[in-house]
């Protein structure tokens, strides 16, 4: 089976309870009417007959219009839901078992927090790097030391993977984010926190149509 190459340029990461504008369904359809590229449904307090069930909605949102939806963690929560593929952090299942689950066509990502990581990561076949977080952010506070611009630029010049940055990028930052080297940008409150979502990605979008490194 031949993977999908996604589009990783303007990667929409869901947070239910950030959103301003409408329901997590409201802000998905608005953002891809606005240009994301991808979707992942992280929502860390809902439990699992909820989360496949808002997998299942986003899934029946997103397949027709041909943006793929990977679950965040949960490889169970994936497969019932019928996403596209799973993005694993590193105290999550290991890349090698997810791939063994999830099969041959899905889309799997993997969180890098270290140039080891980042290292493994390619070495075993992942399909992207989650740069995390390239910004300090209040989304998510746990984090390791954030990579930065530099460390950014450190990982393009080391290695080929997809680089899709997360943590702090909006709007003010997306185009030095790309200039860095990234193939993507990772969004949750730029877009789920936005009054108006549409809007929010068209800006993103835009950003990326101009700043993306020639493939
Ligand atoms: N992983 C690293 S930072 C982060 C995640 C899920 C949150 C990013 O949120 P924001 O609002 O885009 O800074
Ligand atoms: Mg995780």
């Amino acid at each position: 089976m031949t993977r999908m190459q996604p589009d990783y340029s303007v990667y929409l990461v869901t947070d239910r309870t950030l959103c301003v504008s409408g329901t997590l369904e409201d802000v998905v359809a608005r953002a891809v009417q606005g240009g994301v590229t991808m979707v992942q449904l992280r929502e860390k307090q809902l439990c699992t007959r909820e989360f496949v069930e808002l997998g299942r909605a986003l899934r029946a949102l997103l397949a027709p219009r041909g943006v793929p939806l990977l679950v965040n963690d949960r490889v169970d929560v994936a497969l019932a839901c019928g996403a596209d593929g799973v993005h694993i952090g590193q105290s999550d299942i290991r890349y090698a078992d997810a791939r063994r689950l999830m099969g041959a066509g899905a889309v799997i990502g993997v969180s890098v927090e270290s140039v080891e990581q980042a290292a493994e990561a390619e070495r075993c076949g992942a399909d992207y790097m989650g740069v995390s977080p390239v910004f300090a952010t209040p989304t998510k506070t746990d984090t390791s030391a954030p990579w930065g611009l530099e460390g950014l630029r450190g990982l393009r010049r080391r290695f080929s993977l997809p680089l899709v940055a997360i943590g702090g990028i909006g709007p003010d930052n997306a185009a030095e984010v790309f200039e860095a080297g990234a193939d993507g940008i990772a969004v949750v409150s730029a877009i789920c926190a936005s009054p108006d979502p549409q809007q929010a990605a068209a800006t993103l979008r835009a950003v990326a149509r101009g700043k993306r490194r020639a493939a």
